[in-house]
């Protein structure tokens, strides 16, 4: 499979116009690229890729920059176009990169394509945007006045994207930043380049084909000393980074100390509640998706499950079931549903979680080890766990990146959302019941305080339209839909004085 693959990414990077982006042919004598582009289905080395250096990075900045200064003066309708027209080469390109990110991130192929249709839906989202990217007319206190705000261009914006997804992220970013007339630098993970390189062909032919500047939306590969060099870069007034929690602590502080912006959509520990009026037939399907689904590496999977006393053991039943009929494989496999985790640390640290968990008095009710005949040799396929646990214990409030799903009973409501609401990450959470005063009390101020409260769906799976992020040390920032745009743009708040007095605002008299 190992050279099919190879075969098979040179092929899609061909037919999206990546042409061959592998650095130097070890076996011509050439030096070899010092990154590695691998395939979590078999770990398999899939070519080499040149590094850039920090000063690569402060020329794409320097380049990213001019093209700002031409790309701000261009009418946002018309700026909309550029995204238009990248929104149609992924409709036509859909199923080629789609695979390629089935093959560089381990997703199923549904998946891989789910991910695409995401980038799709917000290429159109941002199209419309381009015609309302309004401010508000305000009232002035003073006669012959008038106040207005108006949201113009900010300039470069630095997006830090995580492995998990791979390609809607950018997208979710670049598509914005784009009509709001920004310049877009992206460093992705080092796990996933080629499906970058993949998505700066489709938007660099978007350019040629309207007219941008060609540099208006870069790529720079490398390793971290690269994401470094675009955090530290005073040209760059927003960094938009999406990863760990960790990720984010060594970002926000060195973006603040130049007194940057930082978007942050950081880790999540996202719960959903099981209330006892609750339909378990969808709580079962919604639960198994979230938790499951991408091999629990969305910063959005399941990984608590908050079910009142009463239900507990039929719930667990039936998910235990549920979990007995997963295939787990190849993620290009049609019937798979449960592909490999990214590499061999993510499986560790899987493994260990399940083991801290039973050290912490957790009765392990399904999974939890390799899955020793899944997939090919060489990917990191493992059998999805559950939990069952006594307490909400350390192991239960770390994001472990991986589909672990742990188990914690309630009395009353107040019990489950303080349970719920335990934990240091804020980013998506769910309750399934059918009880009308338990939806509306979890999702107001005192229930969930997350940015994404769902009812009676999981936690994944987020449309575009709605604003994304969470808070706490999930990190506050916003993306996507809603009025995330404002994010990418800065405000000028007008004051108009079409009289021939001059009063001064508060009633000061002056001379
Ligand atoms: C992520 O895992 O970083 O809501 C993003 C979801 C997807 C996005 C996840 N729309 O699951």
């Amino acid at each position: 499979t190992t050279l099919d693959l190879n075969t098979r990414v040179r092929q899609i990077l061909a037919d999206l116009g990546a042409g061959d982006p592998f650095a130097g042919d070890a076996a011509a004598g050439d030096t070899p690229g010092t990154l590695a582009a691998r395939s979590p289905i078999d770990g398999s080395e899939l070519g080499r890729l040149a590094a850039l250096t920090p000063d690569d990075v402060a020329a794409a900045v320097t380049r990213a920059q001019a093209a700002f200064e031409q790309w701000r003066v261009v009418p946002a309708p018309v700026r909309g176009r550029l995204v238009r027209e990248l929104g149609e080469l992924l409709r036509d390109h859909k199923d080629l990169l789609g695979e390629l990110v089935s093959i560089e991130a381990g997703k199923i192929r549904s998946e891989g394509l789910g991910e695409v249709q995401e980038m799709i839906d917000i290429c159109e989202f941002a199209v419309g945007l381009s015609r309302q990217l309004h401010g508000l007319t305000i009232a002035s206190e003073r006669p012959g006045h008038r106040m207005m705000e108006q949201w113009h261009p900010l300039g470069v914006v630095g997006v830090i994207s995580a492995f998990n997804f791979p390609v809607a992220v950018w997208s979710w970013n670049a598509a914005l930043a784009l009509v709001a007339g920004d310049a877009v630098v992206w460093k992705p993970s080092e796990k996933t380049l080629l499906t970058a390189l993949a998505c700066q062909a489709l938007v660099a032919e978007a350019a040629r084909r309207v007219g941008a500047p060609a540099d208006i939306a870069q790529v720079v590969i490398g390793d971290a000393t690269v994401g470094e060099a675009l955090v530290e870069d005073p040209r760059v007034p927003l960094v938009s980074a999406t990863g760990s929690t960790r990720m984010g602590r060594l970002v926000a502080p060195r973006v603040a100390a130049r007194l940057g912006r930082c978007l942050l959509e950081l880790g999540g520990n996202n719960a959903a509640v099981v209330a006892p009026s609750a339909d378990l037939d969808l709580a079962v399907r919604g639960i198994v998706f979230a938790a499951v689904g991408t091999a629990g590496q969305r910063c959005t999977s399941l990984r608590r499950v908050i079910v009142h006393e009463d239900i507990h053991d039929d719930l667990v039943a039936r998910l235990a079931k549920a979990y007995s009929t997963l295939s787990i494989g190849s993620p290009l496999d049609s019937t798979t549903l449960v592909g490999p985790l990214v590499d061999a640390t993510a499986a560790d640290a899987f493994l260990a979680a399940v083991d801290q968990a039973q050290a912490d008095g957790g009765h392990l009710v399904t999974g939890g080890h390799r899955a020793e005949d899944a997939g090919a040799s060489g990917g990191q396929y493992v059998v999805p766990a559950i939990v069952d646990m006594p307490a909400q214990t350390d192991i239960v409030k770390q994001e472990t990146f991986a589909p672990l799903l742990y188990v914690l009973t309630y009395r009353d409501l107040d019990e489950a959302i303080r349970l719920h609401n335990e934990v240091a990450q804020g980013l998506s959470s769910a309750i399934f019941t059918l009880d009308v005063r338990e939806a509306e009390t979890f999702t107001s101020a005192i229930g969930s305080d997350c940015g994404i409260a769902n009812v009676n769906i999981g936690t994944s799976g987020a449309e575009i339209g709605g604003a994304f992020g969470g808070e706490k040390e999930t990190g506050g920032g916003r993306e996507s839909g809603s009025d995330a745009w404002k994010a990418y743009m800065r405000r000028a708040t007008n004051t108009i004085n079409y009289s021939t007095e001059l009063p001064l605002a508060q009633g000061v008299e002056f001379g």
